[in-house]
């Protein structure tokens, strides 16, 4: 069939409004959001229904066309800028935007795929339950494309990743079949748990379009506090402490550089309410039990006693909360006004951490003279964006490079929480054995034989990363 013929057909399963051809408009679908990488595209196409998304694959599958679905398009791993040569489209979720039920006795939720996250959390707060999945991205991020990168965030600590909220799937493959697992238990040992096979998958297993979401008891107390500490290891001893007087009340135990805030401050006139430090964290805890605020005094007291903080604040109320926090989610905006940067997703064991810094700040001075550094985040889960802000004329690469071969030999992680994309194939060929890899490429040639998902993410094209920008 011709590519008109195709898109002609196309246009009858989704309707005109569910069809993008002209490439002014097809343009923000196609370009990564840090405005890197441009992809191409037959067209965007916009399914309002399951039954559609299962129609469009069916006739792309019949005419070799490869299918890019896409969430929010918040991603940092370039997972849905494709840039191969062969036809394909451009699937967006985002007209598949409805909340079909939330449970507030069972505690779950089912949404499509294409609800922004920030109106799922929403919807299960008008039930006074939650849905802990926090993310600076999340007034954009849909919830298909969280799932399918099995996205983290500030709660992880104490609430896990995406992977850990779902119960049940409905997906489609790449020939068109419907498969559909929209149980709301709680437990369920049926077989294989073939829906994890997708959480994480980045679309090249098929298209997630709806989902039972697990939500957890809405706290009555919250208490955030930010401190500032002299040292990445006194961040950690900070961690240990908290984790001793506050258990797991903690939901966020975030580190930030003084650079980093310094960005924010810069970029968005935002002010810290604490002296300026080497190190700053931002800690939140919850609980519906009495007494959280003065377990939480009590822990910061012995912080100063200690010497592990020097100045610190406890919100007095949800604003000031809220400016904390807002502190701390426009650190990746603020990166971004400030120009090119090497970026970092990389988990090592928590107690390594400080180790880590000292050594990958070194490693990347040593190499990449005038490389200023913006180092930030999860430190209770032993993941921190560390990110280089590269001089004039320096690519990324050589800080990848440098980063990458650090958290391989000290056990960690190159990817974890972005997922691989198309930014980090290389690097999951040097952190999984060849056994796995083939495990994984056995899965994907199972579920899509004729490599029509997502081609060159995560596992696909020997075509080398080198020469990206970001
Ligand atoms: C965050 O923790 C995100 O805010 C983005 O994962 C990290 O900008 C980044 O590199
Ligand atoms: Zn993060």
């Amino acid at each position: 069939m011709s590519e008109s013929g195709f898109l002609h057909d196309v246009g009858k399963i989704v309707g005109a409004n569910g069809l993008i051809v002209d490439k002014q408009q097809m343009r923000p679908y196609l370009t990564d959001w840090r405005g890197l990488e441009t992809g191409t595209a037959l067209a965007v196409v916009r399914p309002t229904t399951t039954e559609q998304v299962s129609e469009v694959l069916k006739i792309a599958s019949a005419n070799g066309v490869a299918v890019v679905p896409q969430g929010g398009n918040t991603g940092l791993a370039y997972a849905t800028v494709n840039q191969s040569a062969s036809p394909s489209i451009l699937l967006s979720m985002s007209r598949m935007n409805a909340v079909r039920a939330v449970d507030r006795v069972g505690m779950t939720m089912h949404v499509e795929a294409g609800c922004v996250l920030l109106a799922a959390k929403q919807a299960a707060l008008a039930v006074g339950r939650q849905l802990p999945i926090s993310l600076a991205s999340e007034g954009s991020a849909q919830i298909g494309g969280v799932i399918a990168a099995n996205a983290g965030g500030v709660n992880v600590v104490r609430h896990g990743m995406a992977r850990d909220h779902v119960l049940g799937l409905e997906v489609v493959l790449a020939d068109g079949t419907v498969v559909g697992g929209l149980r709301a238990l709680r437990k369920d040992n049926a077989g294989y748990n073939w829906s994890q096979w997708f959480i994480g998958a980045e679309g090249t297993l098929g298209v997630v379009t709806a989902a039972i979401l697990r939500l957890s008891p809405l706290p009555r107390h919250t208490v955030v506090a930010m401190m500032s500490v002299p040292s990445s290891q006194a961040a950690l001893d900070l961690l240990a402490l908290v984790q001793d007087e506050l258990g797991d009340t903690i939901v966020a135990f975030e580190l930030l550089a003084d650079a980093s805030l310094a960005l924010v401050e810069t970029h968005f006139g935002l002010k810290r309410p604490i002296a300026a430090a080497p190190w700053h964290v931002l800690i939140e805890a919850q609980s519906s039990v009495n007494g959280l605020r003065e377990a939480f005094e009590v822990a910061l007291a012995k912080a100063f006693e200690s010497g592990l903080a020097q100045d610190g604040v406890l919100a007095e109320s949800e604003t000031q909360a809220l400016n904390l926090w807002a502190l701390r989610e426009h650190i990746t905006e603020a990166e971004q006004r400030e120009g090119p940067s090497a970026k970092h997703d990389v988990s090592v064991p928590i107690s390594s951490v400080p180790a880590f810094l000292e050594r990958a700040q070194a490693a990347v001075a040593r190499e990449i003279p005038g490389a200023r550094f913006n180092p930030f985040g999860h430190l209770g889960d032993g993941n921190i964006h560390f990110n280089v802000l590269l001089p004039q004329g320096q690519l990324a690469k050589t800080a990848n490079e440098i980063v990458h071969a650090l958290v391989i030999d000290m056990g960690g992680s190159v990817s974890a929480e972005h997922g691989i994309g198309r930014y980090r194939r290389d690097a999951l060929r040097q952190m999984r054995s060849p056994a796995e890899l083939g495990l994984m490429g056995g899965l994907k040639k199972l579920l899509d034989p004729l490599g029509q998902m997502n081609p060159g993410a995560v596992l696909s094209s020997p075509q080398s990363d080198a020469g990206r920008r970001g």
